[in-house]
């Protein structure tokens, strides 16, 4: 055993003694977010800097979500807070985000885990796989909306299975039993965090969802807001357009396509977002090499199906990382060290697989243009 694997077993020993006074699942009542709230800031008293980790290549969601937490953590704890991802801020309206707002979210790159003896994770779980965080390390808060899972447990404060449509409502109603007053940029992020999760309030929202939502409204800056939502695009995201159609196969009612190489991962989401808009598509299938991995995004309009088990499945059994929701979901697949025999064996199985699911397997492709 190595010294990081000793030192993980002893913090995951320790996180099960304490987990006893963890805070129960469920439920979302005034009491119950309070004494969350109460736990989470007397854990954070103790300690002297925290480390706030989102997923990887960040969403709206988790940018928003670690910004709102580190703020609190400071003022509430009076600990110092950083926010950090990894992978890259891609999607145009994400960095748009960070920079209208003035968002303090760092690269893992120049962080160093020893200045830190708190790290926190939002919109994701030590299990999910599409986090950096080392794994000699363990999250002492977790706080996520996606499915929960076993190693969650083993935090100290652990905010998942509530099952809202976004980490940003969990996060805001934190900010709302706190009482204080929140600056607007840190509400018009959360605001934006539940939108665009919940696509308008439409996709996987819960009452929660709306009612985190209508609070911040008032004190969200619209101004900043639409400069976020309408931001100004490179080049080649019409490059990358131009070839998404050129690529897309129809089989019935799902589209598939392959964008070859991408310039930032979120791009296989974007291209599987639109392709989900079109005619009478009810399955939309994205993804594209980015550094060494495939990134596969897919969405359903079907809600009786259930997108990210669909992915898990498919894309587990080949090695990668998956993850996501009933009706959006994502994976990466490494694909650096495999050769191209291997690499066109698997794009046939995971290809057969997912036209499979979609309920495609005998239907011809055909080219949209
Ligand atoms: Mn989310």
């Amino acid at each position: 055993m190595t010294r990081d694997q000793a030192h993980l077993r002893r913090r995951i020993a320790g996180a099960r003694r304490r987990s006893r006074t963890r805070v129960g699942l469920g439920g979302s009542s005034r009491s119950e977010v309070r004494a969350r709230l109460d736990r989470l800031v007397e854990f954070a008293r103790s300690h002297k800097k925290a480390l706030i980790l989102t997923h990887d290549n960040p969403d709206p969601d988790s940018i928003a979500s670690g910004v709102a937490l580190a703020w609190l953590l400071e003022r509430l704890a009076g600990i110092e807070a950083v926010v950090a991802y990894g992978g890259v801020v891609g999607r145009a309206e994400n960095r748009a985000l960070v920079k209208v707002l003035r968002l303090p979210v760092f690269p893992l790159s120049r962080i160093s885990f020893s200045d830190y003896d708190l790290i926190a994770m939002v919109d994701t779980q030590p299990e999910q796989g599409n986090h950096s965080l080392p794994a000699a390390h363990f999250p002492d808060v977790v706080i996520d909306h996606h499915p929960e899972q076993p190693e969650s447990r083993l935090a100290v404060v652990a905010d998942v299975g509530r099952d809202t449509g976004s980490t940003s409502t969990l996060v805001t109603d934190y900010l709302r039993a706190s009482g204080l007053d929140i600056p607007s940029p840190i509400a018009t992020a959360l605001f934006y965090g539940i939108k665009s999760d919940t696509r308008d309030l439409e996709r996987e929202t819960t009452p929660p969802d709306v009612e985190a939502y209508l609070w911040l409204f008032p004190r969200a800056d619209t101004e900043a807001l639409s400069r976020i939502e309408r931001p100004r695009l490179p080049e080649d995201h019409f490059r990358l357009l131009h070839a998404a159609v050129e690529q897309a196969r129809v089989y019935g009612d799902a589209v598939i396509c392959d964008l070859g190489k991408i310039y930032y991962p979120d791009l296989a989401a974007e291209v599987a977002d639109r392709f989900l808009s079109m005619g009478d598509v009810k399955w939309s299938l994205a993804l594209g090499e980015y550094r060494g991995s495939l990134y596969f995004s897919v969405r359903t309009r079907d809600r009786r199906m259930n997108a990210g088990k669909m992915i898990r499945e498919i894309i587990e059994g080949e090695g990668g990382n998956a993850g996501g929701h009933g009706s959006m979901a994502g994976a990466r697949l490494a694909v650096r060290r495999m050769s191209v025999v291997e690499r066109q064996r698997m794009m046939r199985r995971v290809l057969r697989a997912f036209l499979r699911e979609f309920g495609v397997s005998g239907t011809r492709p055909r080219k949209l243009v």
